[in-house]
Formats: structure tokens, C-alpha cells, sequence
């Protein structure tokens, strides 16, 4: 562990110990900037939850003066209050930066246009795109999320060569141009797709990509530290490069809290090195992956992966005492080809669990609903119901809600 990174973690506490929240913690635990001389030290820090940010008012977590807040942003909020996000001018130039890097890395270059097909606002993706790809020398066309139609028609009059959406959006847009007869490889001049946002499926996006015709890269982040830019995808796949000048990344064990070693899968916790306004510390995000080093023939010089996010430890179902992530079902679901690339899961009670599908044609399949109802029983010992919806059920403005527990409603 090297000298210069000790020397970033004992900045990144310092400047966080300005903000009320952590001033106390780091008081009450004996921990200082001074104090941090090893790993060893900096794990002494308490983990920092999403419960932290939520149920503190949110300048409990500003480090600097308001004089020194640019901007604001927020989480989604699609499980409970959004949690609000402060930017220094500085915090607003490093996340530019970063995204900048991912338009590098998918191929896209200075006087290529770029389609947002993300929300604007508080949700962190919109703006966050669009300043930087206009940093980047790109031509934007600053959509926003929803209306299909006009999406595609803005593709073709602007000859769009990146776009980035959030992963449930992509099949979609797709879904949209088969319906219309539109081939996207002799039609529109894509180069390359970014997602984010949401986890998506390796057999979608396989399929995606042989639709499209370009790589679809995944763009990671969270509205708590930064937004969209703190790990993206190059087009080697493999996970994703984490940008470690940024952001000091650990694994837990979800449950114990222990740091897990390379390649283990876990919880993803965070660190902020360079944030002005609203550092944090060991934050936990919430997010399943696992984290390896590797040589990329990419040549980044940022070596550190994660792996594709595909659950949130908060989406887990106990089931009966089991526990299962909703990826398992989508991992047995998109065994049936004909089924429709998104899903909801609706647990009422344990024996009550009724899975949202949607066939590519929109229309029951009776074999593919008996096939997934054994499947699932067989594979994990649970009985769900399917019901059949539209494809465009899923067609919501903004982030699709994957699972519903209406136990812990
Ligand atoms: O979703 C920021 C973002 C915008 C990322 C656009 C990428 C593209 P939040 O609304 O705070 O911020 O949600 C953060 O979304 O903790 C993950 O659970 C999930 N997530 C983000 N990126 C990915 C990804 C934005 N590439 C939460 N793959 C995170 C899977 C992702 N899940």
C-alpha cells in the first residue's frame, strides 16, 4: 500500500472531518488525520450508510460553506428519500474529467454527437453528461429520458455516434425500431452505447449489442459521490476500471462488515479522495461486485476492475429464510428466448410472489410461463406466479423498480 495513498486517505479525512457528521465520528473514535498512518488505521473508520445521509438533514455532510456549493444533485430515490449530493467547482471539474475518460475509452472523439437519453435535474446523469461530453468537444443533444419516437428521430437527423441511457431504456429503444423496421447498423452511425445506472443482463446486452452493432460499455456511479464517472467499462469488457486518482474502493462482507480480499464478491464501499464540499468515508453503497487488478489491453493506466453490478445487497429476498438475489430469476427468465429484457419481481407474502414478464411480442407464452415457474422452483425453491404485461409497462420515465417487497412496506 503505498505512501501516496495513505497520504490521499489522510487528506480525505481531514476534509471531512469539517463536516458536522463526521467531525463527531471521527471525535467519538479516537480518529484523526494524524491518526492515519496504515490501512490498518483508516479501517478503524466506521463504515458510513445511506441510513447516515438519510437521516441526517443533508448539511450534516457539507464540509465546506454553502458559498462553495455549486450545484446540487440527488439520488433517484427509488427506495426511500433521495439523498442530496454537494459540488464544489472542483468536485463538478474532477466528475467532467471522469466522464471525459469514458467517452476516451468507448472510441468517441472530439466533433461526434452525443445523445443524452438520460434525466435531467437532480437525477446526476443528465447534466452530468451534457457538461462533459460539451467539455469533451462533442455536439450534444440533451434529450432526456422517454418518448421513443422522438428519441429515434433525433438518432437519425443528427447521425448521434454515442448515446448514454439507463440500461432498462436500451431494449426499449430497441424493442421500438424492430416494431419500425429500423436497422440501426445501416441506418444510424453509432459508434458506441453507454448504460449505466441500472444493472442489466449479460445475455440482453449480447443480444443488444449484435442489434446495435457497437459496444455497449456500463458507466458506474451513485449521486452520493459524484454520479455517473466513478468506474466505467472499456471496450475489452471484463468489468469495470475503477478510477482509484478518485476513489479508494473496498469490499465487505455484506453481513459481518469484514474486508474481503481480491476477487471476492461483496459489498462495494467507497472513499472519496478528492471531493470538496461532501467527502465520505467507507461508504457503503450498497452494491454487489468484486474487485481485481488486472492488465487491460487498454492500457489504462487505472488497473483496478470491478465487476459488473448485478444486485444491491438491499435487493436481496429472504425467501423463506433464503436468501436470493433478483438476478438469480433473471439469470433463469432470459434462459426463454422469447421473453422481453426487463422484469419486476412482486413479493406479497413468502408463498405469494408474482413475477412481471413481458414476451418480445407481447403476448403470453404458455410453454416459456410453465418452463419458468419449474425452473425456478427447481433451481431455488420458490413458487412465484407469472403474470404477462406489455412491453411498455417497463417503459417508465426513469429508473425501472426491479423488485417490490410489499413485506417491508
Ligand atoms: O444512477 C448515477 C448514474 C447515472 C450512473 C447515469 C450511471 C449512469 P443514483 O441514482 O444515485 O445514481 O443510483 C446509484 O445505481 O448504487 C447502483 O446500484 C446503480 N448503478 C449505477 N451505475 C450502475 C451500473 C446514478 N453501471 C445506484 N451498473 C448505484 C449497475 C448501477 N448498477
Amino acid at each position: 500500500m503505498g505512501n501516496e495513498l495513505i497520504a490521499q486517505l489522510r487528506h480525505s479525512v481531514e476534509m471531512a472531518s469539517h463536516a458536522p457528521f463526521y467531525s463527531k465520528l471521527l471525535k467519538d473514535n479516537n480518529i484523526s488525520g494524524e491518526t492515519i498512518g496504515s490501512i490498518i488505521d483508516f479501517r478503524k473508520i466506521p463504515f458510513t450508510k445511506k441510513g447516515d445521509i438519510r437521516g441526517n438533514i443533508p448539511s450534516a455532510f457539507l464540509s465546506t460553506s454553502m458559498s462553495c456549493v455549486r450545484r446540487v444533485h440527488s439520488s433517484s430515490g427509488t427506495k426511500g428519500n433521495p439523498t442530496i449530493s454537494y459540488y464544489s467547482d472542483s468536485d463538478i471539474r474532477t466528475w467532467q474529467e471522469h466522464l471525459c475518460r469514458a467517452f476516451r475509452m468507448a472510441g468517441l472523439k472530439k466533433g461526434d454527437v452525443f445523445q443524452t437519453i438520460v434525466g435531467f435535474g437532480l437525477f446526476s446523469g443528465g447534466l452530468g453528461f451534457e457538461q462533459a461530453a460539451e467539455q469533451y468537444g462533442m455536439t450534444v443533444v440533451p434529450i432526456g429520458m422517454g418518448n421513443t419516437q422522438r428519441q429515434v428521430e433525433y438518432l437519425r437527423m443528427f447521425h448521434v455516434n454515442g448515446i448514454i441511457t439507463i440500461s432498462s431504456y436500451l431494449p426499449i429503444l430497441a424493442n421500438y425500431m424492430k416494431r419500425h423496421d429500423i436497422d440501426p447498423k445501416s441506418e444510424l452511425q453509432l459508434k458506441a452505447i453507454l448504460i449505466g445506472a441500472e444493472p442489466f443482463h449479460e445475455k440482453t446486452r449480447d443480444e443488444l449489442r449484435d442489434f446495435f452493432g457497437v459496444p455497449i460499455l456500463s458507466v458506474y456511479g451513485l449521486s452520493e459521490l459524484e454520479g455517473p464517472g466513478v468506474a466505467v467499462e472499456c471496450p475489452n469488457g471484463n468489468g469495470m476500471h475503477v478510477f482509484t486518482d478518485a476513489y479508494y474502493p473496498e469490499i465487505i462482507d455484506p453481513i459481518t462488515g469484514d474486508v474481503l480480499g481480491e476477487n471476492c464478491e461483496g459489498e462495494l464501499v467507497l472513499t472519496s479522495l478528492k471531493r470538496e464540499c461532501m467527502p465520505l468515508l467507507r461508504y457503503r453503497t450498497g452494491d454487489i461486485t468484486s474487485l481485481y487488478r488486472t492488465k487491460c489491453e487498454c492500457m489504462s493506466e487505472f488497473e483496478w476492475k470491478i465487476g459488473y453490478v448485478f444486485n444491491r445487497s438491499d435487493d436481496m429476498l429472504i425467501i423463506r429464510g433464503v436468501n436470493i438475489y433478483p438476478s438469480q430469476i433473471k439469470d433463469i427468465v432470459y434462459t426463454y428466448d422469447c421473453i422481453y429484457q426487463n422484469l419486476q419481481i412482486v413479493v406479497k407474502k413468502d408463498d405469494d410472489i408474482t413475477l412481471k414478464i413481458a414476451s418480445k411480442s407481447s403476448e403470453k407464452v404458455e410453454n416459456a410461463e410453465k418452463g419458468i415457474i419449474r425452473d425456478i422452483k427447481n433451481w431455488l425453491n420458490v413458487t412465484v406466479k407469472v403474470e404477462w404485461v406489455p412491453t411498455e409497462y417497463f417503459d417508465v420515465a426513469g429508473k425501472s423498480v426491479c423488485v417490490i417487497d410489499e413485506r417491508t412496506a
